[in-house]
């Protein structure tokens, strides 16, 4: 099959997510064409059968705004007369589903069809705002077929957008199970813990729905309870806030601001507990990765994340903001090594039997077969 894949460059679980879709699918001897503003994040190396489309929008003076819907509409149409594309996979309801509506109308009935695969913000934060409930309500219903990543958010699409009528097909994130796998980098632990401290380890695109001061405030009961260093991966506009109550707490000497990181494995794989306190999450893509490399996940009971977290075996899920409660399981898990040595091995066993790419992309693959009547 010809398949478009229409996604944010951006570090951000969506185009994580379909920057590896479009690696899977590519493998499988599908002709992929990635469709967005920027080389996306995790598209760092050459593969045979995608090649990568840019959109420009021209910043006319004229606009304000630059009218990123339209030319990305444009260069749909444009690629569909050059190669043909049997489905244009849209990651993120607004505006790339809505592109990939117009491109197909602008084609007519013999183009390609629409595959929406909801995440999470175009929902639960987009979804519920009035300036975007109509047009994304409208683009999910145009879609010939719609995903959500997990259960909880398509219940959440129902709830949040109660005008949606189109069946949606929960198809859960995934990964590259022969890459995400424990890989000790010799030294590593040592340079990071000298003193055998333990590591602690969050990975976001430091947004506020992540909660990354929680993150600070857990690991700064850890870090009175025994030595430990916490690795703070990516980047994001709450970075400032977080190490400045660093700064305040006294833990300038224990926590790392690693910045955003393309190799994560060696990091994950040193790390003895990942958290990811978040407001809402409608999966937890970073929670997965930690998994796989071994980590247990104090996480939030929210959204997607007690479909990722197995609470009580793979890690501990507590209310949103329950500090005190995070801490304390943290302390457990850390303390007590039979416990810790069965999460870790309960987490990578969920990974591999539940997450692995083989198992999820005959899903997308079906998908795509019943919207072309294959
Ligand atoms: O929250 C992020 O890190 C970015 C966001 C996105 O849209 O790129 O992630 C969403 O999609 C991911 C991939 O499906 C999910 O793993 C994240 O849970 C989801 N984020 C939220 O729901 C807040």
């Amino acid at each position: 099959m010809r398949i478009g894949i229409v996604c944010y460059p951006s570090v951000g679980g969506s185009g994580i997510v379909a920057t590896e879709l479009a690696k899977e699918l590519a493998g499988r001897g599908h002709e992929v064409h990635v469709v967005s503003s920027d080389i996306p994040f995790r598209l760092n190396a050459f593969l045979e059968n995608i090649y990568f489309h840019q959109v420009d929008t021209p910043a006319y003076p004229l606009f304000k705004e630059p009218p990123y819907l339209l030319a990305l509409a444009n260069k749909l149409v444009e690629l569909h007369r050059q190669v043909g594309l049997d489905v244009i996979h849209a990651h993120y309801a607004v505006p790339h589903a809505t592109a990939a509506y117009l491109a197909r109308e602008m084609i007519g009935p013999h183009g390609p069809r629409v595959v929406t695969t909801l995440h999470g913000t175009d929902i639960t934060l987009m979804g519920s705002d009035p300036s975007f409930t109509e047009i994304i309500t409208f683009s999910i219903n145009r879609s010939d077929a719609v995903t959500a990543v997990s259960r909880s958010l398509r219940t959440d699409t129902c709830k949040n957008l109660p005008g949606v009528t189109t069946a949606i097909d929960v198809i859960p994130n995934f990964l590259d199970c022969a890459l995400w796998q424990r890989t000790e980098v010799p030294g590593l632990r040592q340079r990071i813990a000298p003193h055998g401290e333990k590591i602690v380890a969050h990975m976001s695109n430091f947004r506020k729905v992540k909660r990354t001061e929680d993150v600070i405030r857990v690991f700064a009961r850890i870090a009175h309870a025994m030595p430990a260093k916490l690795m703070m991966i990516g980047d994001g506009p709450e970075v400032n806030n977080c190490v400045d109550l660093v700064r305040e707490l006294g833990l300038k000497e224990q926590v790392l601001f690693l910045g955003n990181q393309e190799q994560v494995v060696p990091l994950l794989s040193v790390t003895d507990l990942f958290m990811l306190p978040s407001d809402q999450e409608s999966f937890g893509l970073a929670a997965l990765e930690a998994m796989a490399c071994g980590a247990p996940v104090i996480a939030s009971e929210t959204g997607g994340l007690p479909e990722v977290v197995v609470d009580g075996e793979t890690g501990f899920l507590c209310p949103v903001g329950d500090v005190a409660g995070m801490a304390s399981r943290a302390i457990e898990l850390l303390t007590e090594p039979v416990m810790h040595r069965e999460f870790s091995e309960a987490a990578v066993h969920r990974v591999q039997t539940n997450f692995c790419a083989a198992r999820i992309l005959p899903q997308y693959e079906e998908l795509y077969q019943r919207v072309l009547g294959m």
